[in-house]
């Protein structure tokens, strides 16, 4: 009888998951290295319980929608918006690994008392982006940073999290559109995941993704045009101007920036007259991107410094940002 041989690349790469992934790209299995890879494990977990729900939104009571309430940031909070963020805490208890959790949706970071002893990380992270998308059945995306507790943090001011982006240990999207993908970096290149909804597991897709140096993408929402800078647009008026620019906009960063990193391009979230900051969250919406974007070549900026130098002076602080290629964040730049 002939022997069967199993495609060793195929196998390999199937067993490949996320927890496995950081293990090998630490290198040695050390108590930090266990420690973030049962985070990111859980953080997975996290994406495939939000994925579940948003694939039966349509079919389910009590999904789609507002909740009626409105959230730190002034924003109309979405039913969806609440769940994701449950999840994620949900996901954290008994783990002795995080002590606390900061999110777009809760005015100070949540601890978790059982964890603290032990759990030196802090997750930092915006639950649902670009949740105007749910009620249409179009992209989504989750944002998570980690970063390591500095000091007691016996107040709970958590004042340690006022430092740059480059503290973060390890940062990263799930992007919810056709296939469930998840994005991470711990500094040492930037990998991508699918989820395979037959094994419940993320598997390796692509290692140490690259982004293009140009690419033909602008992504940004021209309908604060008269609010912007001279500047800004007069980088519109050249991209609308010269061959080889297209407009892409979801209304979701995260797809916005998962786009750009395969494809090429600049997303831009600029400040504008009456929100000189813009919308964008620093902390756990625009510096995990950042670190993100810089770990696969591209630039990250608020049009003066890098993204990942700023220093904020709140949990919530917004920033103006421009990401994506080199050469095309460098064009809109030489605008300003
Ligand atoms: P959200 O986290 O409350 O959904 O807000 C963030 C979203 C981003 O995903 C997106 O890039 C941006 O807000 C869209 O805002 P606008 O409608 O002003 O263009
Ligand atoms: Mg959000």
């Amino acid at each position: 009888m002939d022997t069967v041989v199993i495609p060793k690349y195929s196998l390999d790469r199937d067993c490949t998951t996320l927890s496995r992934h950081i293990l090998q790209q630490l290198n040695n299995y050390s108590g930090e290295a266990q420690d973030l890879s049962a985070i990111m494990a859980r953080i997975g977990l996290a994406g495939k319980l939000i994925a579940r729900r948003l694939s039966r939104a349509g079919l389910m009571d009590n999904v789609l929608g507002f909740t009626g309430e409105s959230n730190i940031q002034g924003e109309s909070v979405k039913k969806m918006d609440v769940y994701a963020n449950e999840v994620f805490i949900s996901v954290f208890k008994h783990s002795g690994l995080v002590c606390r959790l900061a999110s777009e949706e809760m005015e100070k970071p949540f601890y978790i008392p059982e964890n603290c002893p032990i759990g030196r990380y802090t997750l930092l992270y915006d639950p649902i982006d670009g949740s105007s998308n749910v009620d249409i059945n179009l992209n989504v995306g989750s944002i998570f940073s980690i970063r390591q507790q500095e000091g007691e943090d016996l107040d709970g001011k958590a004042e340690d999290l006022l430092q740059d982006g480059r503290k973060q240990v390890a940062a990263g999207y799930i992007l919810y559109g056709p296939a469930t993908v998840l994005v991470y970096t711990m500094g040492k290149g930037v990998h991508s995941f699918f989820l395979d909804p037959s094994l419940g597991e993320f598997i390796l897709a692509e290692e140490n993704i690259r982004i293009p140096e140009h690419g033909s993408v602008y992504s940004v929402n021209e309908g604060n045009f008269w609010h912007w800078d001279e500047g800004y647009r007069n980088y519109i008026r050249y991209v609308h101007r010269h061959e080889g620019y297209t407009g892409r906009y979801s209304g979701a960063l995260v797809a916005d920036v998962h786009r750009i990193l395969t494809q090429g391009g600049v997303f831009l979230y600029p400040g504008s007259t009456d929100k000189p900051e813009g919308k964008l969250r620093l902390l756990y919406e625009v510096a995990p991107l950042a670190f993100i974007i810089e770990q696969a070549g591209g630039k990250a900026t608020n049009g003066r410094d890098n993204i990942l130098d700023i220093v904020p002076k709140t949990l919530h602080q917004r920033t103006p940002v421009i990401l994506g290629s080199p050469k095309d964040v460098d064009l809109v730049q030489s605008f300003l």
